[in-house]
């Protein structure tokens, strides 16, 4: 299993705002590293969907394998690292945990931040069991493409809560993942169901898309 050194941070229920703490500057992905043995290669990925739609969930269940049923909303952004191993190579995950209110519009957006830049992949969230969720995913990409999210991203829609009474059905799912070239899954941060699996197919397709860049 490998070494955990730190799960997605949440911030104490009053803490100050994340726009006056913001997280550590983003790692610059290895460059030349990826190829090279004696280099850390680090992958930034983030999530990004609407409030409530399970971002936070899904990474906690991937990181810590565990399900918290209580609503803590990410304030700003959440941050943190994980190893894992990717088609063999030691890789070092950057988690950016965005949150989904409008509220936090102008922090996810901040210049200085950059949170969508610089980035290896991404998970794009709805909820089943809500429709305004999946009718926001094209707000999402137009927000993110505006402020610097690569065009040609590994990108995995998460079709999130499948274990809740749905109002979108995996057809309608799939065909807009579809429509955008994305891959997609179906889960449940609350069972684990396919979880692990949306993980690694970006993880996979963000190590690729490195390694092609450093030949
Ligand atoms: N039944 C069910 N509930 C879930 C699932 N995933 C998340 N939830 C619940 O949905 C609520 C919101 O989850 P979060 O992960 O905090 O949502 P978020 O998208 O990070 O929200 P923001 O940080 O505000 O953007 C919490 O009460 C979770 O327990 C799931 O797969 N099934
Ligand atoms: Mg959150």
């Amino acid at each position: 299993m490998p070494e955990r050194r730190s799960s997605v941070r949440r911030p104490s229920a009053d803490a100050s705002p994340a726009a006056s703490r913001p997280p550590p500057a983003p790692p610059t992905p290895t460059g030349g590293g990826a190829a090279r043995a004696d280099k850390i290669t680090r992958i930034k990925l983030l999530t990004m969907g609407a409030a409530e739609s399970g971002k936070s969930c899904i990474v906690k269940r991937y990181c810590e394998g565990r399900f918290i049923t209580k609503y803590i909303q990410t304030v700003g952004v959440d941050y943190g690292v994980k190893p894992v191993d990717v088609d063999g190579k030691k890789v070092r995950i950057n988690f950016w945990d965005l949150s989904g209110r409008p509220e936090f519009f102008e922090i996810r957006n901040e210049r200085a931040a950059a949170f969508y830049k610089d980035t290896q992949g991404a998970l794009l969230v709805f909820d089943v069991s809500e429709r305004d969720s999946f009718d926001q995913l094209e707000d999402w990409l137009k927000e993110s493409a505006k402020f610097g999210m690569p065009r040609d991203l590994p990108v995995a829609v998460c079709a999130n809560k499948v274990d809740k009474p749905r109002k979108v059905s995996e057809a309608e799912g799939r065909q807009w993942a579809a429509s955008h070239k994305y891959d997609y899954f179906e889960l449940s941060a609350s069972t684990g169901a396919n979880v692990p699996d949306v993980f690694e197919c970006v993880f996979k397709k963000a190590l690729a898309k490195l390694n092609r860049a450093n030949v």
